[in-house]
């Protein structure tokens, strides 16, 4: 599972890459390896299930602070978009090969709106973020359609004579934006085209499919950044007005406020609706004006918006649930005796045996039941899981 963060040049995607990659805690060793340069990890933020449990966690694949897991998730900062990218402006399809790998989308836009369509800096106020969002999305619809729409009378044709199923074809083109067949099946249906013979299809047909597409397979999240400006409370209710759900979002001062947490000077979790500067420590007064901004800021719109941003599109978008996988069901620890060692994000749905796959192949290979610690009770391979699980995994290849 991966996050994009898509949207328009200069709107503080990498400053929300930078604020929601940055975690105090630095013993955490992430399952992650190989990484370009523009993936990062953020943290999902849940309840960790330590304190129903009753135990003193020790946990080496995430981390636990105050009865609070944070779970490493893959995020992408995308480059930035004008109108027209999809024929080449700015940096063209730049954004759009990067934001094909996302499963799910952090829309960034200037809520301030002090940047105009091309990303330059103009009077706060004076630039569009419902229009940004519009025509951000028009692009990513334009992009996916030149795909789909490429040689298509030929390929269209081709599909009917061979007897072919058109989701097929359509999953084919789009393989790499790891979009699968029954999203593609819905997606023609929704568009009222499944009656209509592929060679029919319209460039309008095409467009109005990829609008659907993007729907169901990109669902995204509006991240209505740069809300500490003062122009951005009344583009934010025009864009609620408009029917969008955004979030509000200070990514700015997340960087800040998890940087000051990182060097001690205050407690501050992410996602938190308040902080505490240290007692032992002194400010400065520059830094003490900063952080009084920072402490209106998140105390009107409730925190400063980077870590909702993340979960929703962990367990709004993805819908994942988090379940522990360990190997002794009594003390919740693995062999080493590390109490919930490791937490996973599973797409809702997922079985015992989707677990086992994701600690190791092996482990999923020689499965043969699991043991639900809650419970105590053994469950079977197909036995769905549920958000907060913890798990152990017995399998044939795990004996010894
Ligand atoms: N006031 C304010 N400014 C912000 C915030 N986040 C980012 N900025 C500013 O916005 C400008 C652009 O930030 P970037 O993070 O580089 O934006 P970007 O979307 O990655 O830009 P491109 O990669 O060029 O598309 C910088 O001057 C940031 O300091 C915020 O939360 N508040
Ligand atoms: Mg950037």
């Amino acid at each position: 599972m991966m996050i994009g963060l898509i949207g328009k040049a200069n709107v503080g995607k990498s400053t929300f890459f930078n604020a929601a990659t940055e975690l105090a805690v630095a013993s955490a060793n992430y399952p992650f390896t190989t990484i370009q340069p523009n993936v990062g990890v953020a943290f999902a933020r849940v309840k960790c299930v330590c304190r129903e449990f009753g135990v003193q966690d020790n946990p080496i694949h995430s981390m636990c602070v105050d009865g609070n897991r944070f779970i490493p998730v893959k995020i992408v900062d995308v480059a930035g978009l004008v109108p027209g990218a999809h024929t080449g402006k700015g940096l063209g399809n730049k954004f759009l090969d990067d934001a094909r790998q996302a499963d799910a989308l952090i829309h960034v836009v200037d809520a301030s709106g002090s940047t105009d369509s091309n990303g330059r800096p103009v009077p706060a106020g004076t630039g569009d973020p419902i229009y940004d969002v519009a025509f951000v999305e028009e692009e990513f619809d334009l992009w996916m359609a030149s795909i789909v729409g490429r040689d298509w009378a030929k390929t269209a044709r081709e599909t009917e004579s061979q007897g072919q199923k058109l989701e097929q074809m359509l999953a084919k083109r789009l393989s790499g934006l790891s979009i699968s067949e029954p999203l593609v099946a819905a997606a023609i249906q929704a568009s009222g085209l499944g009656m209509k013979k592929p060679v029919a299809w319209t460039e309008e047909d095409i467009l109005a499919f990829c609008k659907m597409l993007r729907a169901r397979a990109k669902p995204f999240v509006i991240a209505a950044n740069k809300a500490d400006l003062p122009t951005a409370e009344a583009n934010i209710e025009k864009m609620r007005a408009a029917g969008l759900y955004v979030v509000p979002c200070a990514s700015e001062a997340e960087a800040l406020l998890r940087k000051a947490s990182k060097k001690g000077v205050l407690h501050y979790l992410p996602g938190d609706g308040s902080f505490e500067v240290r007692p032992n420590v002194s400010l400065s007064p520059p830094q003490q004006k900063a952080l009084d901004i920072v402490k209106a800021l998140i105390e009107k719109y409730g925190s400063t918006g980077v870590q909702e941003v993340v979960n929703v599109a962990c367990f709004k978008l993805l819908r994942l649930i988090a379940v522990y996988p360990v190997e002794d069901e009594f003390k919740l620890s693995d062999k080493k005796g590390n109490v919930l060692p490791d937490v996973r994000l599973l797409p809702v749905g997922s079985n015992a045996k989707d677990l086992a796959g994701t600690v190791h192949a092996d482990l999923a290979k020689g499965f043969l039941y699991a043991v639900d610690a809650r419970t105590k009770q053994r469950i079977g391979a197909d036995h769905v899981l549920k958000d907060g699980d913890v798990i152990k995994i017995v399998s044939a290849s795990s004996r010894g």
